[in-house]
């Protein structure tokens, strides 16, 4: 059964202003939650995932919740530490004190960014493997599916945590060839995720059908999700504009790219 009230936190996003557009045709109503105020979303709560009060007022009567809100990439430590580690264990006390069942958690190919992508002939990654966070964003995700983890075994909340490649309009780097979800089928990922029978807390990877694809989808189609679009198409103008990927240059000797290269942010 598809649930007809969803809330979807990060809302004001990238990926959470496409969903809000791409999930209503599924039958979706959706809640809206973020820190900043929704365009054109006079009935979207503005709130930070630290209002608890806030927060437990939005999730209550929501029939499943997509996770989306928090730091989308590489800050100190005290910044993830609150929105993205502090703000996820939040959101899923809100679950738990409301009854919400089912959790969809915007995890992240960060979470395992240094793992090396497959070489031609290799098999494809799968997500039995240890966790490899490339930076303090990333070990946040490895904590959010953890604590799914957590809340499925002893609160019985079922969660599907979805390692994102890279959910933009196009792939804009060579490196997305591989990792790019279309905001088309990243809505059919999380409808599937939203609807699939028992899932406890599954980890899929979430990509188009790439053909330079370097994660399994197979957990993914599991739940049925049928991918549709192929960054393939965006590869002749990317290759001629930035070369094919040298395996051999650290930026594409792991799955997070740049994130493996940046410095880390230290405190001195
Ligand atoms: P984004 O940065 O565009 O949107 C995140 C939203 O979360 C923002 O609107 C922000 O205001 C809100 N937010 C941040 N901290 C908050 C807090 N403490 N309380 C309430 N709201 C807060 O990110 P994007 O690209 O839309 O990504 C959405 C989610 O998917 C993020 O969790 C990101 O880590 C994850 N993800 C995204 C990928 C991508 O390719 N876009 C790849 C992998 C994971
Ligand atoms: C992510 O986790 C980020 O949120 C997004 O901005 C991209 O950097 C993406 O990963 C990626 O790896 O391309």
């Amino acid at each position: 059964p598809v649930p007809r009230t969803v809330l979807l936190t990060g809302a004001a996003g990238g990926i959470g202003t496409r969903m809000r557009e791409l999930l209503p045709p599924y039958g979706y109503a959706l809640r809206l939650f973020d820190a900043r105020p929704v365009e054109g979303e006079p009935d979207a709560v503005t709130a930070d995932l630290s209002d608890t009060a806030a927060l437990r007022e939005a999730v209550r009567g929501a029939d499943a919740i997509v996770h989306l809100a928090g730091i989308s990439g590489e800050a100190p430590f005290g910044e993830i530490l609150r929105a993205n580690i502090e703000g996820t264990h939040h959101l899923y006390e809100a679950a738990r004190a409301a009854g919400v069942r089912r959790v969809v958690f915007a995890s992240s190919n960060h979470a395992v960014g240094f793992a090396a992508p497959p070489r031609p002939g290799e098999p494809l990654l799968g997500t039995g493997g240890p966790h490899r966070p490339d930076t303090f964003y990333g070990l946040s995700k490895c904590f959010g599916e953890d604590l799914a983890q957590l809340y499925w075994d002893r609160a019985g909340i079922e969660t599907v945590s979805v390692r994102i490649g890279s959910c933009f309009p196009e792939p804009t780097t060579v490196r997305m060839l591989s990792t790019w979800l279309s905001p088309a089928d990243c809505a059919r990922l999380l409808h599937a995720a939203l609807t699939a029978p028992e899932v406890g807390h599954t980890v899929v990877y979430g990509s188009s059908a790439n053909t330079r694809l370097w994660w399994d989808l197979a957990p993914a189609r599991a739940l049925g999700y049928e991918p549709r679009d192929d960054s393939e198409r965006y590869a002749g103008r990317l290759v001629a504009e930035q070369g094919e990927p040298d395996p051999d240059d650290p930026g594409h000797a792991c799955l997070g790219g740049t994130f493996c290269t940046e410095p880390p942010d230290w405190p001195d």
